[in-house]
């Protein structure tokens, strides 16, 4: 597991290098299956589309469906098929950026395989990872799963218009948070709906101001 973490961190940090290079921002964005993370990518080209190249690579076991769903917005796409691998390494990554005209991009939006455990261990050679929880899973993951949590640099806390319907408890969910990383940015939003998102929005917008 050791040589494997090595390998891996020495391509992300060629990955890191190379995108601070170019000046473009990768964000991996972790979640279990589910969470809404394909659905914060529509979103979030709907909105940021016109001022910002976004770019995305799609991680997933099997299929190109989240790809097809962000087809519309005519952005350069990429699939990893993991083909049964629980997570993305930074050697598939550096593999697709060739695909990419890097020199054409502010953003390089990472869809993670969805899992709360292994894409955490994974250094891409992001800038950062972005945690994706949604209310339907239980307000407890954050103490379940506190490594992602430690490891990200913002939770995104999804579909916040089903807490009626769930016994989704904030107070508890924020106290694991806070207990595992104290400052982190949390985001309260629904992404079908649009609750909070203009929050996110600005504070994606402004990390990508920074790394151009
Ligand atoms: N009620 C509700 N459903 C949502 C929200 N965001 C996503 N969904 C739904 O949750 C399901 C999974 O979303 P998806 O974006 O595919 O999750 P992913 O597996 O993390 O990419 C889809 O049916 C979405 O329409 C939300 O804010 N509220
Ligand atoms: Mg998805």
């Amino acid at each position: 597991m050791k040589n494997i973490l090595d390998r891996n961190q020495n391509k992300a940090n060629e990955v890191r290098n190379l995108l601070a290079l170019k000046k473009v921002l990768m964000v991996n964005i972790i979640s279990s299956p589910g969470a809404g993370k394909t659905t914060l990518l529509e979103r979030t080209c709907e909105e940021l589309g016109a001022k910002f190249r976004i770019g995305v690579i799609e991680g997933d076991i099997t299929t190109d469906r989240d790809a097809q769903r962000l087809k519309k917005y005519n952005i350069p796409i990429v699939v990893i098929n993991t083909e049964g691998g629980c997570h993305l390494d930074s050697n598939s990554i550096s593999k697709v950026l060739d695909s990419f005209e890097l020199d054409n991009l502010d953003v390089l939006f990472v869809e993670n395989v969805g899992n709360l455990i292994c894409p955490s261990q994974f250094d891409l050679g992001e800038a950062f990872k972005l945690a994706v929880v949604s209310t339907a899973e239980g307000d407890d993951k954050p103490g379940k799963y506190p490594m992602l949590f430690r490891e990200a640099v913002a939770v995104l806390l999804n579909k916040i218009d089903l807490i009626p319907y769930t016994n989704f408890n904030f107070d508890s969910f924020s106290s694991d948070l806070k207990k595992i990383n104290s400052q982190i940015p949390l985001f309260e939003v629904s992404c079908t709906r649009g609750d909070g998102l203009r929050e996110w929005y600005d504070w994606i917008s402004e990390k990508i101001n920074i790394s151009r």
